[in-house]
């Protein structure tokens, strides 16, 4: 399969050609996870380069990213191993002054298919959302994803919001999105950062000591 068909099928915002597209790469034996990662990422990053080059604009990447998202629910049920005895509750949410939620979503459908209850606060979510949030549901990680540089400092301020409310020992917290590193991680404080889906599953795990 070139990856220009994938691009093509996000680009139009052609939701029904991509599950076409998803479902042939499935019957040729490719797994969920790979298809996200070298199908659908590679494609939303070629439109993303485009947008970076003023070539694509914001209309074009929504119709791209709705369609990804649609992609995501398509491939849902066969992301992870689908258990359903929680291991852990996690309250996730795009931080303050930030709208991307594409890679939050499948954060999510990554974490809810591998046997966690998920929260999802959404997009654009300030610092007392959040602390509302720990109180009202009690979460065992709060997980924060962030994709511009300039809304990276919400994350320190929302754990400095967990402080002052004396949250901070009830909930770990967790980070991620393109802009963030673990450097960055370890200088807010926060217990835990992943670089993609995958590994976020990884490090609830490890934040929550189970399998
Ligand atoms: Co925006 N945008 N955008 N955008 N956008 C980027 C992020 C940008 C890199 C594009 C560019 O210039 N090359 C750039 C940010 C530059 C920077 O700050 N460093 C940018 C900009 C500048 C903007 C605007 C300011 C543009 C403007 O209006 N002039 C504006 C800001 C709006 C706002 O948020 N306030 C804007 C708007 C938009 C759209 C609305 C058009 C749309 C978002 C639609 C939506 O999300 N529903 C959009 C999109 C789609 C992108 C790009 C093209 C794609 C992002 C994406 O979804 N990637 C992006 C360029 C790019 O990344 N190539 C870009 C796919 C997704 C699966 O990856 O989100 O990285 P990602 O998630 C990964 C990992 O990061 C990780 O796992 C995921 C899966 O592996 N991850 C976590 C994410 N969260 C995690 C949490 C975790 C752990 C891992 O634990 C809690």
């Amino acid at each position: 399969m070139k990856i220009s068909v994938v691009i093509e099928a996000l680009e139009n915002g052609d939701r029904k050609g991509l599950n076409l597209i998803i479902q042939e790469l499935l019957d040729n034996g490719i797994p969920a996870y790979e298809i996200v990662n070298d199908n659908l990422i590679a494609a939303m990053n070629d439109i993303g380069k485009r947008f970076r080059e003023n070539i694509l604009f914001v209309p074009e990447v929504l119709i791209a990213a709705r369609a990804m998202n649609s992609a995501f629910e398509y491939l849902a049920p066969l992301l992870g191993n689908g258990k359903f005895s929680y291991k852990g509750k996690i309250l996730l949410g795009t931080v303050k002054d930030d709208l991307h939620d594409i890679g939050k979503n499948l954060v999510k459908l990554m974490f809810k298919s591998s046997g966690f209850e998920v929260i999802d606060l959404g997009i654009d979510v300030p610092m007392e959302k959040f602390i509302d949030g720990v109180k009202d549901h009690s979460p065992d990680i709060l997980a924060m994803s962030a994709l511009l540089t300039n809304t990276l400092p919400q994350m320190e301020i929302v754990l400095e919001g967990l402080k002052e409310h004396g949250l901070r020992d009830k909930v770990r917290v967790m980070v991620g999105g393109a802009p963030v590193s673990q450097e960055f991680a370890d200088e807010i404080g926060a217990d835990g950062f992943a670089p993609d889906a995958a590994s976020a599953v990884e490090m609830a795990k490890s934040l929550l000591s189970i399998n």
